[in-house]
Parts: C-alpha cells; structure tokens; sequence
C-alpha cells in the first residue's frame, strides 16, 4: 500500500491485545515516516501516543473528542467518526480535524455498525461540514465513481484493498477513478479523464463535430478551439445539434 502511494494509513485491529498493537504500530509508525504517509491508529490513545502516530480516530463510544484533546494535546490529529448531521457538527464543535462519513454502503468490515447512511449524508457534510470528510463504507471499485462525484477530500477502502488478490492494482485503477473530475455535459453529471480535450470527448461519443455547436461555462466555442480547449473539474459543456431546414 505505501508502495503503491497511499497518503494515510489507518491501523485498526479489534481482537488483539494492546502490547501486540503496540507492538505493530511501531513497526507502522517507522514506516509510514519513511513513505511521507500519515498514521492514524484507531480507539487507542495510549497506543497513539506511545508510537507517536500522527492522529487517533475515535468512534462515538469510545472517549469524547474533548477528552481525548486534553490528553493528545494540540497537535495530534483527532478523527471522529460520524453518521449523521448531528454528529458531523458536534465533532466540529468540539475540535475533530477530520470526520468519517459513513458507512456510506453496506459493509461487512465493522461489528455492530449502524445502518448505510448513503449518499445523501456525504452530500450533507460536503455542503455543511468545512473539516476534511472521510468517504467511509463499503466503497469499492465498483461504486468509487459515484461517491467521487461528491469530491470529498479523502476515501477509505478497507476490504476492497486488504483482501484484494493484488493491492497495487487495486489502487491503482482506485487513483485513476478518483484523478478524473466531474463536469456537467447536457444537464448530466459526467466523470471524464483530467483535460480531456473537447474535441475528444465529441470523437469518443461519436459526435461529429460539424455541425455542432459546443457552448463551454455558457461560452460558445470557436470551431477551432474545439481541439484546443482542456476540460476541468466543474465544467459545464452543453453540446447543441442543429438540424437542418430552412
Ligand atoms: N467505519 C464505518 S464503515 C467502516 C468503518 C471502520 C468499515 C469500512 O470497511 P469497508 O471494508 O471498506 O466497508
Ligand atoms: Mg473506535
């Protein structure tokens, strides 16, 4: 995973024993360093504190942020787990740096987790919550896509990725969906390779670009330029077809 240019790393183990975690943290704690990657390591501050990881994340029953704040002290990042607008804003209050939003699907990966909060909630916090959002939840190749199209600033695949048969392909046909940005072609939400050119996108679609007129960000576009000009995130392309009659 660090190979492969991942950017934070979570340490999460439910079942063994505190000096085992502690044990592998450290072994995380000098990796991670090297990569440049964070390290978070999940429920445990001692551990956390002891390994000086970068940042503990708490879920909702484990010690409330203020707590947790008086022991971490200022510079430790605090990650809050989060299921609704209640708890996103309360994170924020009581000084969280980052929140998880999920699980956004179902996932298998957590006992006891409450139910897919979708993403309706995703879209919440990315309007309402201004600390980094955690897309969290049985996201997988198959849906990444759709929750890129909320553009939130992290996305955490646990099974996905540790159970995959190989881990640096996985992550890397995940980089190549989450590089692509979103933009707007005829009213519909589209995710298209970083500058992709505007005579590209019409060839790829079997647009052929006579007889066509293409407004960009409600400009019209030169006929020559159709080749010229790159598409980037939030776009809007409106592809007009004029039939012909008199
Ligand atoms: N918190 C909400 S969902 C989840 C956690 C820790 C598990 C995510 O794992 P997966 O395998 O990506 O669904
Ligand atoms: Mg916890």
């Amino acid at each position: 995973m660090l190979d492969s240019g991942i950017k934070v790393l979570q340490y999460r183990d439910k079942h063994k024993s505190k000096l085992e975690k502690l044990k592998q943290c450290e072994i995380i704690r000098k990796l991670t360093l090297n990569y440049e990657c964070l390290f978070i390591v999940n429920d445990d501050i001692d551990v956390a504190l002891a390994v000086q990881s970068d940042g503990v994340h708490l879920g909702q029953e484990d010690l409330p942020i203020s707590k947790a704040r008086g022991i971490v002290g200022g510079n430790m990042i605090i990650g809050a787990s989060s299921h609704s607008p209640e708890q996103a804003k309360s994170a924020v209050k009581y000084g969280a740096d980052y929140i998880g939003v999920g699980p956004i699907y179902k996932t298998f990966t957590k006992e006891n987790v409450v139910d897919p909060v979708g993403l309706g909630y995703l879209s919440f916090c990315m309007k309402n919550i201004k600390i980094p959002k955690v897309a969290i939840g049985g996201i997988k190749l198959s849906n990444l896509a759709e929750v890129c199209k909320y553009n939130p600033e992290n996305i955490c695949m646990v099974t996905e990725i540790t159970l995959a048969q190989n881990i640096k392909f996985i992550i890397r046909k995940a980089q190549e969906i989450i590089k692509m940005i979103n933009v707007k072609i005829n009213g519909q939400n589209k995710r298209l390779e970083d500058k992709t050119k505007i005579a590209d996108f019409l060839k790829n679609n079997n647009i052929d670009h006579i007889g066509v007129t293409v407004e960009h960000n409600s400009e019209i576009v030169n006929p020559e330029d159709i080749t010229r000009i790159a598409l980037k995130e939030g776009d809007v392309l409106e592809v007009l077809r004029f039939v012909g009659g008199g």
